[in-house]
Order: C-alpha cells, then sequence, then structure tokens
C-alpha cells in the first residue's frame, strides 16, 4: 500500500488532464470517490474529465461536480493519466477505456475489492477498506489537499452508502473516526443522510410497492420477482438501481433472500443477500456471478419463471449446508 501510495501521488502530481472513470449503474462510493478526488486534483491546478456510462441518480445528482459528468467521450481527447475508481477489473469502466490507451496513457487504479487483480500500472487497492474512499482518502493526504467542506461531503457520501448507512459488518471503529473527522472538516453528514440514503425516487418505491406484493417465504428463504412489463410500465430503465436485494434482505425469518429482476435483453439479474452465517457468494460464482459472502449476483439467460425454479432449490440447499 504504501508503494502504491507514493507511485498513485506521483501520478496525479505529474498529471495535468487526467481522466476519471466511475462504474456502470454509478453508486455513492465511486461517485463520492471521484468527485472528491476531482475537487482536490482542481485545487492542485489540474483539469480532471470525469466520465460514467450512465446519468447518477436524483440521490448523487446534488453533488459538486455531479453536473460535468460525461457518458461518452470524443474521440479525440486530450489526456496524461486514466484513473479508474472503485471498480475490480477494466470492463467496469462500461467501455470507456479504450485498449489504445494502454502502452501511451498510464493507468492508476483506487480500489477496495477483494476481487480486484491489479490490473493498472499502478493499483492502490485497499480489500480491507470498508470503501474506496478509504484509500481516496490516503491518496488525498498523500497529495497535502486539505479535506473540509465539500470534498468531506462526497467522502462522507462513499463510506455511509457503501456501508448502508454504517450497518454492515465492514462498519469498523476506523470508518466510525473516519465519519466522525469528516464531519468535523464540514461533511454534511444529515444532508447526506436525507439526499442520499433516505430519499427514494416516488417510481422507485411504486416499484418496491408491486415487488413487496409478490414476496413469498419458504423456509428461511424469501425471495421476489420484478417482471419487465411492470418495469416499462413505470419507466424504470434497466440501469436504475431498484435495490431490491437490499429492501428483501430486511425480512426478519429469512437468512437468505433473492430479487429477479427481468432484463430488456432477455436475462434475468439476480441479487442475493446472506445474514451473517450464511453463504450467497458461492451460489452466485456457481451460476457465473459473483460478489461477497452476504451479498452476492448473477445474470441468468431464461425466463423469470424458470430461471426461479432453477436458483430457488439451490438456495434452500445454502440454507441447509449452513446450519
Ligand atoms: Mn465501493
Amino acid at each position: 500500500m504504501k508503494t502504491a501510495l507514493r507511485q498513485a501521488a506521483a501520478l496525479l502530481q505529474q498529471s495535468e488532464r487526467p481522466l476519471l472513470i466511475s462504474h456502470p449503474r454509478p453508486d455513492g462510493d465511486t461517485i463520492g470517490s471521484t468527485l472528491a478526488l476531482r475537487l482536490a486534483l482542481r485545487e492542485l491546478g489540474k483539469d480532471p474529465i470525469i466520465a460514467c456510462i450512465h446519468p447518477l441518480g436524483e440521490n448523487l445528482a446534488y453533488l459538486p461536480g455531479a453536473d460535468q459528468y460525461q457518458e461518452t467521450l470524443p474521440d479525440e481527447i486530450d489526456i496524461d493519466l486514466v484513473v479508474v475508481i472503485d471498480m475490480s477489473d477494466l470492463d467496469r469502466t462500461g467501455g470507456l477505456y479504450r485498449e489504445e490507451w494502454r502502452d501511451r496513457i498510464p493507468l492508476l487504479v483506487i480500489d477496495h475489492h477483494a476481487t480486484n487483480d491489479a490490473f493498472g500500472d499502478v493499483n492502490l487497492v485497499d480489500p480491507t477498506s470498508a470503501a474506496t474512499v478509504m484509500p481516496m482518502i490516503e491518496l488525498l493526504e498523500a497529495l497535502d489537499v486539505k479535506i473540509q467542506d465539500e470534498l468531506a461531503t462526497c467522502l462522507l457520501v462513499g463510506l455511509l452508502t457503501d456501508t448502508r448507512g454504517l450497518r454492515t459488518q465492514s462498519t469498523s471503529p476506523t470508518v466510525l473516526r473516519t465519519v466522525s473527522s469528516l464531519i468535523e472538516a464540514g461533511g454534511e453528514y444529515v444532508k447526506v443522510m436525507q439526499k442520499t440514503l433516505d430519499s427514494v425516487p416516488y417510481k422507485k418505491m411504486r416499484g418496491w410497492g408491486k415487488a413487496l406484493d409478490r414476496l413469498q417465504l419458504n423456509g428461511a428463504v424469501a425471495w421476489t420477482t420484478f417482471p419487465l412489463d411492470e418495469k416499462k410500465a413505470l419507466a424504470i430503465s434497466d440501469h436504475a438501481d431498484l435495490d431490491l436485494g437490499n429492501l428483501l434482505s430486511r425480512v426478519a425469518e429469512a437468512n437468505i433472500t433473492a430479487a429477479f429482476v427481468e432484463m430488456r435483453d432477455e436475462t434475468v439479474k439476480i441479487s442475493f443477500r446472506a445474514r451473517p452465517g450464511y453463504d450467497v457468494a458461492t451460489v452466485a460464482a456457481s451460476l457465473g456471478g459473483g460478489g461477497h459472502r452476504l451479498a452476492a449476483g448473477c445474470t441468468l439467460d431464461g425466463s423469470l419463471e424458470a430461471v426461479v425454479d432453477r436458483v430457488l432449490p439451490m438456495l434452500h440447499r445454502a440454507v441447509e449446508s449452513a446450519e
């Protein structure tokens, strides 16, 4: 980490026009970390470009600099460094990264996923961190940037979203101390809680209503489905995250939950959640997906019904094997 930190800081110091990329279906960590780095680099007199192939949700669009995001990049682009943020492999740039850059422009990776395969020229990756925000803070300190006000708010967003409001297993004393110091530095904790975490667009909540109407519980497995026609009726796009996985994870009687969402390309996207002591990573991996023991996912071909029939027995076996 220490060498990577020094090298990462050096890359940013040498750069004049870095391109910062956030991952598709952007969450608070990729956006908060990117916007914080953008503010820091501007303070250092640089001219960073920020990009993400999908638009930001309303719960992130209020952040400083959010309106500067580009969804596509011009063919001719004048950059001297690429920084990819909160992603474990290059596919996660959603196609924004160009292979032609590989030999001429350095690639800096800032991330916290255990599955990160160190695909950059410099990899500032800390798999023990609750969010990418944590290595980002170390980097900003190495760059001698003062963390305060708007910048602190951006960092709070990443930390508060990746810990789902400080309730995940990753919420360590260090995380809580970091949140405290970000608040002391002028980060707007209540605003982030209100605007980012406790803010569900009306049509998304209507979607939850439909999904919850179909909620089923069998033993310790709870699940629901979200068919494409309902998604279309509510004008919910495929990249809009319904976040059903986290919603279902709260069913008290369930140790494993699954949300089956029908996509426009005739696949079904599944979000799995497990209570501590149970494991959905193995199920997801056996279906070609990935993730962590407590939160994982995959995408399968087939009709909603067929996929549900195929996957439910696997979830019951996962419950049994943990007991
Ligand atoms: Mn993250």
